[in-house]
């Protein structure tokens, strides 16, 4: 036997395993005729999920504008003009307050976030007071904060933090496009952490920022792809904010958003997946399309961050049109 063939019958060594998920069948999904990705995605989520139940999160902006980071989508970013104002973080009081309201009007779920590229030096005491006594009201959790270490992550889990959102947003080849002030993998190292401390993930990302449908395809591939993938996925459709670079992106088709919602759901069955930021600019008719792709979450409350969601009397009676009901994850 020569060496030639000695090589020739070696097995095949591989980098990775193969993906669940591989681009190119996230793709064929997004191109099946709408009726029968709507059909997959319906049997897919009442197979783990009441149809009708739907999860409310109410936002809050702890620390609004002058971030360091580029991200051509945000309003908040320092490197944009958009008439943003720059406020320092909010008063542990201030923050209880609307985590009262926003339970007092039917939330489960509350979410702080701050326009930080990671939380500064002195940021983290405050922060954890703010999820002790939001978790003391009897809400969930959930706080975005940029990037953190492992440190902040054992802080946030020690003060019971139950979601830390980090978005990866796009997919990898089409990131720097869109961001040049930190890397795909410093999203994916964060994640890592937030995984390995114990604490659930959440993450998504926006649609309508110029991607292709191969590109729209890695991204919920990536998502649907890490192990285990996110138990909340938000999917947000680009708000588009005079200043930003993005502002003048062409509208998305309202049904290739449905079909990302749906493409979400087949491949994430048991992900809470949430119909996100845009909803505002979104007919009812849409939203319940959104619904019956399997969203199952949404925020909830007239404001996202520094842009407007519907009002929540509004989205009471749109679930109440649809007989739908709010419902909280037991974990
Ligand atoms: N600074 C932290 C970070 O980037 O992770 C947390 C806050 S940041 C505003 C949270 C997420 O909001 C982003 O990852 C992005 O997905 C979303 N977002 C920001 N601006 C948006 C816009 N104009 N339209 C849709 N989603 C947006
Ligand atoms: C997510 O995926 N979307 C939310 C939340 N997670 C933090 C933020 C949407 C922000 C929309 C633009 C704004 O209001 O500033
Ligand atoms: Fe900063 Fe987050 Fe906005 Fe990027 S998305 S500019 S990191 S607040």
């Amino acid at each position: 036997m020569n060496t030639q063939t000695i090589e020739f019958i070696r097995p095949v060594k591989r980098d990775t395993a193969p993906k669940r998920w591989p681009v190119e069948d996230v793709e064929a999904l997004f191109s099946l005729p709408f009726a029968d990705l709507m059909f997959r995605a319906q049997q897919v989520h009442r197979e783990h999920f009441d149809a009708n139940a739907v999860q409310l999160s109410t936002l809050l902006s702890i620390k609004t504008g002058g971030c360091s980071e580029d991200c051509g989508y945000c309003p908040q970013s320092a490197f944009h003009d958009t008439g943003v104002e720059n406020r320092k973080m909010l008063e542990v009081e201030e923050v209880v307050r609307a985590a009262k309201a926003a339970q007092d009007q039917g939330a489960n779920r509350f979410c702080m976030g701050a326009a930080w590229r990671e939380p500064g030096e002195g940021d983290m005491e405050a922060v954890v007071e703010m999820v002790k006594a939001v978790r003391g009201l009897g809400m969930e959790t959930c706080a975005t904060l940029g990037m953190l270490n492992d440190q902040q992550t054992e802080q946030l889990r020690v003060a019971g933090l139950d979601y830390y959102n980090h978005n990866i947003d796009t997919a990898p080849e089409f990131y720097g496009d869109i961001i040049s002030t930190r890397d795909y993998q410093d999203r994916l190292d964060t994640l890592d952490r937030v995984r390995k401390a114990g604490m659930h993930v959440c993450s998504g990302g926006i649609v309508g920022m110029g991607e292709n449908l191969t590109q729209r395809a890695g991204l919920v591939a990536q998502l649907a792809n890490m192990e285990p993938y996110p138990e909340s996925v938000p999917i947000n459709n680009l708000v588009k904010v005079e200043g930003t670079p993005l502002a003048g992106q062409p509208d998305l088709d309202p049904l290739d958003f449905v079909r990302t919602i749906a493409v979400a759901r087949i491949t994430m069955p048991t992900a809470r997946v949430r119909l996100s930021a845009g909803r505002q600019q979104m007919s009812d008719a849409v939203q319940t399309l959104c619904f019956l792709a399997g969203a199952n979450s949404i925020f909830y409350g007239e404001q996202l961050l520094t842009t407007g969601n519907p009002e929540a009397e509004r989205d009471r009676a749109l679930l109440d049109k649809l007989g739908m009901y709010p419902f909280a994850d037991k974990h």
